[in-house]
């Protein structure tokens, strides 16, 4: 008999590596090493670079945690992998872009992690399913930002699929691409699916509460609250459809994470 799980959403972490710790630490999951408890699985809900101090650390304490963290591609490590961004980038022309003073250098500027390096990993562990583009467990969705109907269209799926089939028609297409990817061709990257409208990069004011999937719970990271407000975030759509945004802000000093529930 396995034992009983518990399963956790956590956040974007955009390098804070000790705040990331902190959050798991107040959740009581970590023990005397500052590792997760054996009966305890986080998914990470993507976004890990960028902006703060530490995605190094991040990547390798997540890594150190092994099959207990299941970890989501964010916008954030899509537009290293995206033609449209750093896809196609050299480590030079990168950093020559950032600092050209063009109206681009902005955008670049957010994403000021990114090496080629570091697009080589992400592409390997996307292709080889260390790194997952959605995630379901316990008829729950996870995904970066959120799932629409007019994604389901997209996808060529029906409005009653399920949750895991929702994510392994997501995590096929984004395997493919990275498979692709690796060997040169990034067009896989142009399928709407990673469009910036998509579901890695929509925003909850960028979409009405009727376009949620009819009875569809999904946990999402990918916007922090609004100032003064520092918790987990609850929108309900149709039929009993929720999306639960998980990004407390952990780059902001919020440490909530999310009990999912238990599972077998
Ligand atoms: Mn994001």
């Amino acid at each position: 008999m396995p034992r009983q799980v518990r399963l956790y959403a956590v956040g974007d972490v955009h390098g804070y590596c000790d705040g990331l710790i902190e959050a798991l630490d107040q959740a009581g999951i970590l023990d005397q090493q500052g590792n997760l408890l054996e009966e305890v699985r986080i998914v990470q809900v993507g976004d890990i670079y960028d902006r703060g101090p530490d995605c190094g650390r991040v990547v390798a304490y997540l890594d150190q945690q092994g099959d207990r963290v299941v970890r989501l591609l964010g916008n954030h490590e899509l537009e290293y992998l995206h033609p449209r961004s750093c896809g196609l980038l050299s480590d030079e022309q990168f950093q020559r872009i950032i600092h050209s003073g063009h109206p681009a250098a902005r955008y670049f500027a957010q994403f000021s992690d990114f090496s080629a390096a570091r697009r080589q990993d992400l592409l390997e562990r996307l292709a080889t399913g260390k790194l997952l583009a959605a995630y379901a467990s316990g008829g729950v969705l996870f995904i970066h930002a959120a799932l629409l109907v007019r994604d389901l269209e997209t996808l060529e799926l029906e409005a009653d699929a399920s949750p895991e089939a929702m994510a392994n028609c997501i995590n096929r297409l984004a395997r493919t691409a990275a498979i692709m990817a690796r060997a040169g061709d990034f067009s896989g990257f142009e399928h709407p699916l990673f469009a910036e409208d998509g579901p890695f990069w929509r925003r909850p004011w960028n979409f009405q509460l009727p376009e949620l999937i009819p009875g569809l719970r999904q946990i999402a990271g990918h916007t922090p609250p609004g100032r003064g407000e520092r918790h987990i975030r609850v929108i309900k759509g149709p039929k009993g459809a929720s999306l639960t945004i998980v990004d407390v802000g952990i780059m902001l000093g919020n440490r909530e994470i999310q009990l999912v529930g238990e599972i077998d």
